[in-house]
């Protein structure tokens, strides 16, 4: 992938020359970091407002919670939950992608106009690949998960994680090509926490290098996650410290989508870093103070 490139989606070429910040807007009562916050559409409505002020690329709108012990909702009660705040949402200026496994409102949401849409379980559900086929100008997030939200911390396990992540990733974007998607609408995600150990989820994050070697942007989701409860020994509500350290270092890996809760944070740490990374112009050798030349 040449660092110019872009994410392809429904209404927008989201220029990834530099890295983007996804917000996440969990219209959910259980979400394990911001669960209730924006339960109801009028607040989730204001939180995507919120958000789009302070600066995020995308934003992305999810109804159900992958929490491992929380309770599906059926998939009428995530349809009332999402579709009034996609509605919304699509209004605001900025890509808008739904978060979900399911067919039926991944269809409702693309007939809508929804730009993007971002599946934990790789777009494999029932039905899925027939609904994002319908719609094939829709830019897509392929996430790996390992096993099922309920179970899949019990003792993960991999030979290679980077390697049987990156299989996985490599087989369902090849997947989704023939079913007519192009490669410029498809970004990979590793699925930090999604079966992983924190050494897994290490591994990953270190491979992100390696994952970009497919051909496809990679996006990375750390916010507020366990893991990151592991390294800081902090609770989930004290992670905005290491939610914006392992943002940047994934932007630093060449992640160019990352996915947050804390965008006003994430937006000023990605300008200061990209603003210290810019050398300044300094001739070899060359006197500028008797320089009159502009
Ligand atoms: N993580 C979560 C949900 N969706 N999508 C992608 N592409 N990558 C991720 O890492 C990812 C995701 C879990 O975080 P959150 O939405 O805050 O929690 P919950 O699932 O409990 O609503």
């Amino acid at each position: 992938m040449s660092t110019d490139s872009s994410w392809i989606t429904t209404r927008f070429a989201i220029d990834l020359a530099r890295p983007r910040v996804m917000g996440i807007v969990n219209v959910t009562p259980d979400s394990f970091s911001d669960g209730g916050r924006h339960a109801r559409t009028d607040s989730a409505i204001a939180h995507c407002e919120r958000l789009r002020a302070q600066g995020a690329d995308i934003l992305d709108i999810g109804g159900e919670s992958t929490r491992p012990g929380s309770r599906p909702p059926s998939e009428a009660e995530e349809r009332s939950r999402v579709m009034p705040v996609l509605r919304h949402a699509l209004g605001l200026g900025v890509p808008v992608s739904v978060d979900t496994r399911h067919a039926a409102l991944m269809r409702e949401a693309l007939e809508l106009g929804a730009d993007i849409i971002n599946d934990v379980h790789g777009l494999r559900g029932e039905g899925v690949e027939q609904a994002v086929s319908e719609h094939p100008r829709a830019g897509l997030c392929v996430m790996h998960m390992r096993g099922e939200p309920a179970t899949m911390q019990d003792a993960p396990a991999y030979a290679d994680v980077v390697a049987e992540v990156s299989e996985f990733l490599a087989q369902r974007a090849a997947r989704l090509q023939s079913l007519g998607v192009s490669a410029g609408r498809i970004v990979l995600d590793p699925g930090i926490g999604f079966g992983k150990t924190l050494e897994h989820n290490i591994a990953l994050h270190q491979g992100i290098p390696q994952l970009l070697r497919l051909g496809f942007p990679v996006l990375v989701g750390w916010s507020n996650k366990s893991a990151l409860g592991t390294i800081t020994g902090k609770p989930v509500h004290e992670r905005l410290a290491a939610s914006v350290a392992a943002a940047l270092n994934a932007a630093q890996r060449g992640a160019r989508v990352l996915r947050v809760h804390d965008v006003a944070a994430t937006v000023d740490a990605l300008k200061t870093w990209q603003a210290l990374e810019i050398e300044p112009a300094r001739p070899a050798g060359h006197d500028t103070k008797s320089d009159n030349s502009p």
